[in-house]
């Protein structure tokens, strides 16, 4: 059996008690934290994506599957921010208003706490009143946000608008990222970047700051 197999079957079938059990035992190993959550955690919850996007999962098992990395992620959370936390800069993140998907966002918030960023999640459906609140008293080096729904995107748009407004534009970076954006997107509306995974996302927030130096 590969490694982590368990774990993936775990969240493909919504079995809990079992996808615990394999990330303690995996923490208990001297697993990497990181490497739980990427090649365990989201690679299962990557084939409950493909089996959605076929046809051969539907939406409350793809619900139970998201649980079931939650738990998982709740375990590795307080790990994944200790062993990276350097307070390199601050990333202030949410899904727009209007959309309530959140498991994309969370874990692009875990890998950058897991790079050593302090990360201050506002959660979903955030109000544009909401994030500029957070980027006038965190005054965080990066804003990011995130939206699933072709109808919430736009949102993304005000925000980056009123942040202009406020003329606080130019002291935050803005990244947007989530399954209906695209660079092209990101690009109409004003953002500094646009990262279409976790990983990557990390990454441009890595290469936006090394260039602002
Ligand atoms: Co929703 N939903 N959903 N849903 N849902 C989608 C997005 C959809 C594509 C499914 C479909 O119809 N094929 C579709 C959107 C269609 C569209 O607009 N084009 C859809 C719809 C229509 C809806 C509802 C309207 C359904 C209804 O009620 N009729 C409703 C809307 C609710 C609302 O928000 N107001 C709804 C509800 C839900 C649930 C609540 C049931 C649940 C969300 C649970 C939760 O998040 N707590 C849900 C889910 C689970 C999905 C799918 C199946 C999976 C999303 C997911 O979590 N993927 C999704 C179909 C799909 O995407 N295949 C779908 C796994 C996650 C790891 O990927 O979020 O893409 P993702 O995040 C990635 C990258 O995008 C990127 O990194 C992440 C990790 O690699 N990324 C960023 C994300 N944010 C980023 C930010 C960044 C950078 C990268 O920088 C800031």
């Amino acid at each position: 059996m590969a490694k982590y197999d368990a774990l993936k079957q775990a969240v493909l079938t919504g079995d809990e008690s079992t996808a615990v059990a394999e990330v303690q035992k995996a923490l208990a190993a001297k697993a990497d934290p990181g490497d739980v959550l990427n090649n365990g955690l989201i690679a299962g919850m990557e084939v409950v994506g493909k089996k959605f996007r076929a046809g051969e999962m539907f939406l409350p098992e793809v619900l139970l599957s998201a649980e079931v990395m939650h738990k998982g992620i709740d375990i590795l959370n307080p790990l994944l921010s200790k062993a990276g936390r350097k307070g390199i800069a601050t990333v202030v993140i949410g899904t727009v208003e209007g959309d309530i998907h959140d498991i994309g966002k969370k874990i692009v918030a875990l890998l950058l706490e897991g790079n050593g960023y302090n990360v201050i999640d506002l959660g979903v459906d955030v109000k544009v009143g909401k994030f500029i609140e957070a980027v006038e008293k965190n005054k965080p080096q990066v804003l990011g946000m995130s939206a699933l729904l072709t109808t919430t995107m736009p949102y993304m748009g005000v925000v980056i608008k009123t942040l202009k407004e406020k003329k606080i534009r130019d002291k935050v970076k803005v990244i947007v990222g989530g399954a209906s954006v695209n660079a092209e997107f990101a690009k109409s509306i004003g953002a500094d970047g646009y990262a279409v995974e976790a990983g990557t996302g990390v990454e441009l927030v890595k290469k936006l700051l090394a260039a602002k130096k």
